[in-house]
């Protein structure tokens, strides 16, 4: 494809992308040592939706709300309906549900794996109780994510566990609907740290494939040894047909929810263009960020995650597929490399620039949002009440 044609083929794809943003992330959170409150967060997770609904203003690309239960708990399905509808007067969807099994005293030896079953009831329970909630909402996915695990060897049958996760997946997949899929996510550590029961992609994989269709992997970009190439597991798991999203965020260390692209920006593009090459770039993957803004102002680090995000998209989707193939076929590795640095130092913020002045948004959207008085407004308003977030 020409330069001019390849440009015109990405802005019309990044017109299309949508990334879903995380409730939590709006709300006050920290790490286990302090939670350093900040002025006007939300109270309530309509509030959340409040901010969420400035974040696609600005940006044009994240019409659709990630929920956790039950951080976002509402009374009854026609609370929830009426959250779906208070998010669509503000142009929003409301997206994934996230199930929590892992901030009750009962879950101290695991959720769905724990060796009593009456706590593996209580869990299971829950998760369904998380799929009512979808049909109120009209969600499409539901994001399972497990700490279970155990802490020292020997305090746990391994395999047992793997039966009882079976069975409450299994539970869980027959209660979906036909337009509803569960997403299953997995950590190597964390709170457990001997062993945990869904600490890889092959583990995930494997139950999500014994399921059926409607289970897929989530990809947590956080949640990987160092060094794990993550773009491969991309590869691998869109040419199997089971990746269903990605939770987002950037690591140092270990999960630490910092911002998407803030760390390893060429790691984010690399994992892009494995989504595009893959035929991943589409509904089909629900590309979502799981953050925490602990220390910095949270909707326009949420605004800048966005934004991160498009640019590893804008550079992955200006990847010359003829030239790479041309090189790889004659095996010529420095021409190879070549076209996919090309592709990753072009500096694409003029063309997200235009593609934003194309869909009638401000081509700053950080400077728009700075401009826009709402940072002001919510500490203002947002008085008394609790603040919604992390454990609450
Ligand atoms: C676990 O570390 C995780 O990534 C899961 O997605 C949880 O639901 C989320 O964090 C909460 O932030
Ligand atoms: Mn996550
Ligand atoms: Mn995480």
């Amino acid at each position: 494809m020409s330069g001019v044609s390849a440009v015109s083929a990405a802005k019309a794809a990044l017109k299309t992308q949508a990334i879903e943003t995380p409730s939590w992330a709006y709300a006050n959170s920290g790490t286990r040592f302090k939670v350093f409150a900040q002025p006007g967060v939300p109270r309530t997770p309509r509030e959340k939706l409040d901010d969420a609904a400035r974040v696609h203003e600005h940006t044009g690309v994240a019409p659709t709300v990630a929920l956790h239960i039950p951080w976002d708990a509402v009374d009854g399905s026609d609370g929830y309906a009426e959250l779906a509808k208070y998010a669509e007067e503000r142009g929003l969807g409301l997206g994934a549900i996230n199930s929590n099994v892992f901030q009750d005293d009962d879950y101290k030896l695991g959720s769905v794996t724990h060796p009593d079953p009456a706590v593996r009831r209580k869990a299971l329970g829950h998760l369904l109780e998380c799929v009512d909630i979808m049909d109120a909402t009209g969600s499409r996915d539901l994001k399972l994510w497990f700490s279970d695990g155990t802490n020292y060897p020997g305090q746990d049958d391994i395999r047992a566990r793997q039966d009882r996760l079976a069975e409450a997946l299994a539970a869980v997949y027959e209660r979906l609907g036909d337009n509803q899929r569960m997403l299953l996510e997995y950590k190597f550590f964390e709170p457990a740290f001997y062993a945990t029961d869904v600490p890889d992609w092959g583990t995930a994989y494997a139950h999500c494939l014994k399921l059926g269709p409607k289970a897929q992997v989530v990809v947590d970009t956080g949640h990987h040894a160092p060094g794990t190439n993550i773009e491969f597991i991309v590869a691998l798991l869109l040419r199997e047909g089971k990746l269903g999203g990605f939770d987002f965020n950037s690591r140092f260390y270990a999960d630490d929810d910092l911002m998407v692209g803030a760390a390893d920006p060429f790691q984010l593009f690399r994992i892009m263009y494995e989504v595009i090459r893959g035929g991943g770039f589409g509904p089909d993957v629900a590309f979502m960020l799981d953050q925490c803004h602990n220390i910095e102002a949270k909707i326009p680090a949420i605004i800048r995650s966005v934004m991160n995000v498009q640019e590893a998209t804008a550079k992955a989707l200006l990847v010359d597929g003829d030239a790479l193939a041309a090189a790889q076929r004659s095996g010529d590795v420095l021409a190879a490399n070549a076209v996919l640095m090309d592709a990753y130092n072009t500096d694409v913020r003029p063309m997200l620039a235009e593609v934003r002045e194309e869909i009638g948004i401000d081509p700053d959207p950080m400077a728009a949002y700075a401009r826009s008085g709402w940072a002001q407004k919510i500490v203002d308003e947002r008085v008394g009440g609790t603040q919604a977030g992390w454990g609450a």
